[in-house]
């Protein structure tokens, strides 16, 4: 009784583990419309409220494509108020896609950055950049050392002093990243970008599952308040299409309840803990398995362990009976 009990709290616990949905987000009441870009995005005349473009950044009524299928090309999208928010998660919808079937690039990135609309080497933008960046990356370049494989979504905090070294696919200065095949794909991708509590999680949800799920987290990450979001992408001798299809930001300081009324504005970005570059493995297969699914097989292995003391049981008092018909 006290197992299945047991068993139940610990199913009960685990159902409970907080996992994003696109569609629960969608629909809650922290949307900062000033920092989200949603369709229709056009409001009255050819501007889209709240965002600036710059380069070959072109709008759609479905989407904005930064750049199209096409070589050297540099688009971004910026917003244009600066995030006062403390505690904040943005959700980017966006497709990558192209012609090309193992040639492609370079991929997108999405920034939260002091000078924004700067065009340049870095997915489209400005390298010494101070903030932070978040990179797409489709094309791996060979002679790189490290031996994950592509598209790569990985984290870099920059001051102003770091180069983002493209020959190296940025592994020097990654504060973290993960393999997502996300190209090409026929349902929706996204990806989700939360700073909360010197906090950085990445995730994606490219599965056609609408759940979100982590590619990393670092903890003591210093970003100040008062930055602006923006989009870049960029292609050079390989081409590919970069869309995006919404930006949603939430203020996740209402969420969390936390009253510490601390000011952020002066903060700069840094990160206590940077990756070795050298130190990188293979990535591990993704095991496939569904929140559900790894429920099922914890509540049979309990289940199994529960049945093996039963068993044992019943054959240690066995055994202690025929001990005591041999004494008497
Ligand atoms: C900028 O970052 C680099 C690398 O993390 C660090 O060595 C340097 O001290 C930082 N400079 C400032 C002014 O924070
Ligand atoms: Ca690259």
């Amino acid at each position: 009784m006290i197992y299945l009990r047991n068993m139940l709290l610990l199913v009960a616990l685990l159902s409970i583990v907080p996992s994003s949905v696109p569609d629960e987000l969608e629909s809650h009441e922290y949307m900062k419309r000033e920092h989200s870009l949603i369709k229709p995005y056009q409001g009255t005349g050819t501007s889209v409220p709240y965002w600036d473009f710059l380069g070959s950044t072109m709008v759609t009524a479905n989407y904005i494509r930064l750049t199209g299928d096409i070589q050297s090309l540099k688009g971004a999208l910026w917003n244009k108020v600066p995030c006062r928010v403390r505690y904040w998660e943005v959700q980017i919808q966006f497709k990558v896609h192209g012609r090309g079937k193992e040639l492609f690039g370079d991929g997108f990135a999405f920034w939260y950055v002091k000078d924004p609309m700067q065009s340049g080497h870095v997915f489209g933008s400005k390298d010494y950049f101070t903030g932070l960046v978040i990179v797409a990356d489709t094309y791996s370049n060979h002679n790189s050392a490290h031996k994950h494989g592509h598209p790569y979504v990985s984290a870099m905090i920059n001051n102003g002093t770091q180069h983002y070294d493209h020959d190296r696919d940025g592994t020097h200065t990654q504060l973290g990243g993960c393999q997502s095949k996300f190209r090409n794909l026929d349902h929706d991708t996204h990806i989700s970008i939360k700073y909360i509590k010197d906090t950085l999680t990445v995730s994606t949800s490219i599965e056609n599952t609408r759940v979100f799920k982590e590619c990393f987290t670092v903890k003591g990450v210093q970003l100040p308040t008062g930055y602006y979001f923006g989009v870049s992408a960029a292609t050079g001798d390989l081409a590919d299409n970069h869309d995006i299809v919404s930006i949603k930001a939430y203020d996740l300081v209402s969420l969390e309840g936390d009253e510490v009324l601390e000011d952020r504005s002066q903060v700069v970005p840094a990160a206590s803990f940077f990756e070795p570059p050298r130190d990188h493995l293979d990535d591990p297969k993704p095991s496939g398995l569904t929140m559900w699914k790894k429920i099922i097989l914890l509540i049979l292995g309990i289940g199994g362990i529960c049945g093996a003391i039963f068993i044992g049981g019943l054959f240690y008092a066995k055994q202690k009976e025929q001990q005591r018909k041999r004494f008497y």
